[in-house]
């Protein structure tokens, strides 16, 4: 085979069928997403998401009452908190000893006794969740209240992180536009009209709780202080400042609200902060928006769309559209229902994720929390958190592939914040070196077991976010990062060395106790027991995590020592078995699951987003792979569909792919799917799935998890024609494709570092059109391109 394509290789070199030649470095040229509603939201999944990484808007649109839930990304209730229970560790030899002897319902009986967090966990008391910034109302009085409303539309433009809502009320003309500048760090709402002095409205601010509005001068201010300990108001300060600019008209600032009469057009600017980010909120607030009010409308609003640029317009897509793709979104989604050749929808999907992942996140700045930074709640669902058994990592899915690669450090930052309590909870639960979390994660430092150890027991968090920290470095190669965050690698990696036990039963070395997150099993006599020794997913994660330190101390010529130890250890793990069903197993013994629909499917870890499944290396496995997901069946909460389309992308089955988004996008109504602000439901709204899906929806397009580039990887059929621009790879290269009839016809790649690129050629094309023109440094060997690249060189193949 190898032989064969090189000799025909050399044999066809007259015969000019493709070309690669250096393309000089082009801008791309932005598109147009946005989508759009025909009525105000009369729920808060109708209304659309704003964000600039730190501060968030949701307007509703509404015509006679504009609401605008406000969120920032730190407002957290609680306070940190010492969670580690000194005694659990005298327990958990014998707790070892229960499941070794197949005990283990009593393991998990005496977990429940002594294996847990000190106080209530996330069940309240001092861990927190995150809350609703507030609400900003604004009653609008029109000219003539009695003219009826035409012409409604209510659009966000994602493409400029720009909300617009606009009517028509008797004759005139009404404009609303929003946005959360990027480059000024406040809120921004611009009201307008086709007529003079058309412009009325009482503005207010509210929330649930704990909060005092007080004009202060020209600024309406929202503040208060949350609750640290779940009773008292002893907890986290906010500061929100609102500021009205008008062109004509009058101002009157009451007690608790500003009332605008006969304006031309009004700018409302709203600033937020905490002192979570800031030792001194209002004056951090009120700084910013005393620089905002000075400037031009205009001004803010193009600098805002330029920067958040930067990061959106790295990437484009097209899919092929149908009648249905200019549809209001809602109506969108109901046409994919039975018609799902409005394949662009997919398109808008991914680049939703990419701008709620913008919009959720920068660095300085918290990770995407379950709500992104959009919670209407003073009490959010799973109290918003960072839940760490896929939940955070899926929010950061898109950010590598997506060429939004720096939207990983303030999840960095986020696993650095661990390492000391994390150390703590090491020493104290399992008298180990390194740091450790479970599956519980706050702004608050909780790295403890939670409350209840049928799910809160999973300690392979940490590890599985090591995943993210070595990930980042394989998309960038920056060798000056990898040193930065080694030293957390190698924490959670020597927390393992240490941790594991010997299973006296198989001679394997494994975490003990622990859990398949969330699933139970079903034991001899019939119990439901959740707590096992080595799930497997644990065994792909720190099989996972030592391969990385090794590979990273190598990089960095360092530790020897803990090199070898490494080595010695992951030689010991389980290896992946397979069950009586053909499938995985996901514990390591063949149990029946108590959910065979289970929404976790944690034993293809190593499927997705883990690669120690590959057709190439475990061709058996793969096989199992697919009864493991056929078993589990599809349909399932937002995030776990999401989950499965990147599954199926890399067991490289399109049509089953494309069948799993067809799931995911589902109007949600009551129960799971997408509502119609594209929010993902789990239900209720999680962000994860958004996040998941537009990862697997590139993985769909581009894979590079073994070793090489792979280009549609997974198209279905509905996909024959399209291009997609700016996607990343493993190895620090930026990649573009042209398809059509199912036929990859040009593949543009960019290299962001020097590198040697290996891209797998498409099993329909004939090598024996490949030919070499102006670029010539290139090899074939073994169905692959094999060329070396500088930095910034940018090759092209054509294929006829
Ligand atoms: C995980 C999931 C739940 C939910 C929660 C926030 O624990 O098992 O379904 O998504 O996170």
């Amino acid at each position: 085979m190898h032989d064969n394509i090189r000799i025909r290789m050399i044999g066809i070199k007259k015969n000019v069928c493709l070309v690669l030649a250096m393309l000089a470095f082009g801008m791309m040229q932005a598109a147009d997403w946005k989508y759009y509603f025909e009525a105000p939201a009369l729920i808060w999944e109708e209304s659309v998401p704003l964000g600039n990484g730190r501060i968030g808007f949701m307007p509703w649109g509404g015509i006679d009452r504009e609401r605008v839930v406000l969120n920032e990304i730190s407002l957290w209730s609680g306070q940190k908190q010492d969670t580690d229970n000194p005694d659990a560790y005298q327990h958990l030899a014998e707790i070892r000893r229960l499941l070794f002897v197949g005990e283990n319902e009593k393991a998990q009986q005496l977990m429940y006794k002594t294996f847990t967090c000190k106080g209530k966990g996330s069940a309240g008391g001092s861990y927190g969740a995150y809350q609703v910034f507030g609400n900003l109302f604004l009653d609008f009085q029109y000219p003539d209240p009695k003219a009826k409303v035409t012409n409604y539309h209510r659009e966000l433009n994602i493409s400029q992180a720009l909300a617009i809502t606009s009517f028509k009320k008797g004759k005139i003309n009404y404009r609303r536009e929003y946005f959360t500048s990027f480059t000024n760090d406040v809120g921004v709402i611009k009201l307008s009209a086709n007529k003079k002095k058309s412009i009325g409205f009482l503005l207010s601010l509210q929330r649930d709780e704990r909060y005092k509005v007080e004009v202060d001068h020209d600024v309406l201010v929202i503040q208060g202080q949350l609750s640290g300990d779940g009773v008292s108001d002893n907890g986290m300060k906010y500061y929100g400042a609102v500021k009205v600019k008008l062109k004509g008209g009058k101002i009157a600032y009451q007690h608790n609200s500003i009332v605008v009469k006969s304006a031309d057009e009004a700018e409302i600017l709203v600033s937020m902060a905490t002192d979570y980010l800031q030792p001194n909120p209002k004056a951090f607030a009120l700084a910013l928006l005393a620089k905002a009010e000075v400037q031009n409308y205009q001004t803010i609003k193009k600098e805002h769309i330029t920067k958040f640029g930067s990061l959106f317009n790295r990437v484009n897509l097209s899919l092929p559209k149908n009648a249905n793709s200019n549809l209001p979104i809602n109506k969108r989604l109901e046409a994919f229902i039975a018609d799902s050749t409005d394949a662009d929808l997919a398109g808008l999907y991914l680049q939703n994720g990419r701008y709620l992942l913008i919009s959720s996140t920068r660095e300085g700045s918290l990770p995407p929390n379950l709500q992104g930074l959009w919670a209407p709640h003073v009490s959010t669902p799973w109290n918003g958190d960072y839940h760490l058994n896929i939940n955070l990592q899926m929010n950061l899915w898109p950010a590598e592939v997506e060429n939004l690669s720096e939207l990983q450090l303030p999840l960095v930052d986020y696993v650095k914040s661990l390492v000391k309590p994390g150390e703590n909870t090491a020493k104290v639960y399992y008298n180990s070196r390194g740091w450790v979390t479970h599956i519980l994660g706050n702004v608050w430092g909780f790295t403890s077991p939670s409350e209840n150890p049928s799910w809160g027991a999973t300690n392979t968090a940490g590890a599985w976010l090591c995943q993210h920290l070595w990930q980042h470095y394989e998309f960038t190669l920056d060798k000056n990062y990898l040193a930065s965050v080694y030293p957390m690698l190698k924490g959670a990696a020597e927390f393992f060395s240490d941790m594991l036990v010997k299973d006296p039963r198989n001679g394997y070395l494994v975490t003990a106790p622990t859990t398949s997150p969330e699933n139970a099993y079903f034991t001899a006599n019939g119990a439901r027991v959740n707590i096992c020794a080595g799930s497997t997913m644990d065994n792909q994660i720190v099989r996972e995590l030592f391969t990385n330190t090794i590979a990273a101390a190598q990089l960095l010529e360092k530790d020897n020592d803990l090199i070898q130890e490494l080595k010695a250890k992951r030689d010991k793990l389980a290896p992946n078995r397979i069950g009586q069903y053909g499938q995985i197993m996901e514990w390591m013994e063949d149990y029946k699951e108590t959910d065979v629909h289970h929404r976790h499917t944690s034993q293809l870890y190593g499927l997705h987003p883990g690669n120690e499944l590959t057709y190439e290396k475990t061709p058996e496995l793969m096989k199992a792979a697919k009864t493991t997901l056929e078993r589990r069946g599809d349909e399932s909460t937002g995030w776990s569909m999401a989950w499965k389309i990147n599954f199926w992308a890399r067991l490289k089955d399109g049509n089953r792919a494309y069948k799993l988004i067809h799931d995911l996008f589902k109007p949600a109504r009551n129960g799971r799917g997408t509502y119609p602000n594209l929010f993902s439901a789990h239900p209720p709204m999680q962000i994860d799935g958004d996040f998941g899906g537009s990862a697997g929806i590139a993985e769909m397009l581009l894979q590079s998890h073994s070793g090489y580039i792979e280009l549609l990887p997974a198209l279905p059929d509905s996909w024959k024609s399209g291009h997609f621009d700016g996607l990343k790879v493993r190895g620090g290269g930026e990649v573009s494709a042209v398809w059509n009839q199912g036929v990859l016809r040009t593949i543009t790649l960019k290299a962001t570092v020097s590198n040697t690129f290996i891209i797998k050629i498409p099993d329909n094309w004939d090598v024996n059109k490949i030919k070499r023109a102006k670029y010539s440094n290139f090899e074939i060997d073994n169905g692959k391109i094999i060329m070396p690249l500088k930095a910034n060189q940018k090759v092209e193949i054509n294929y006829p």
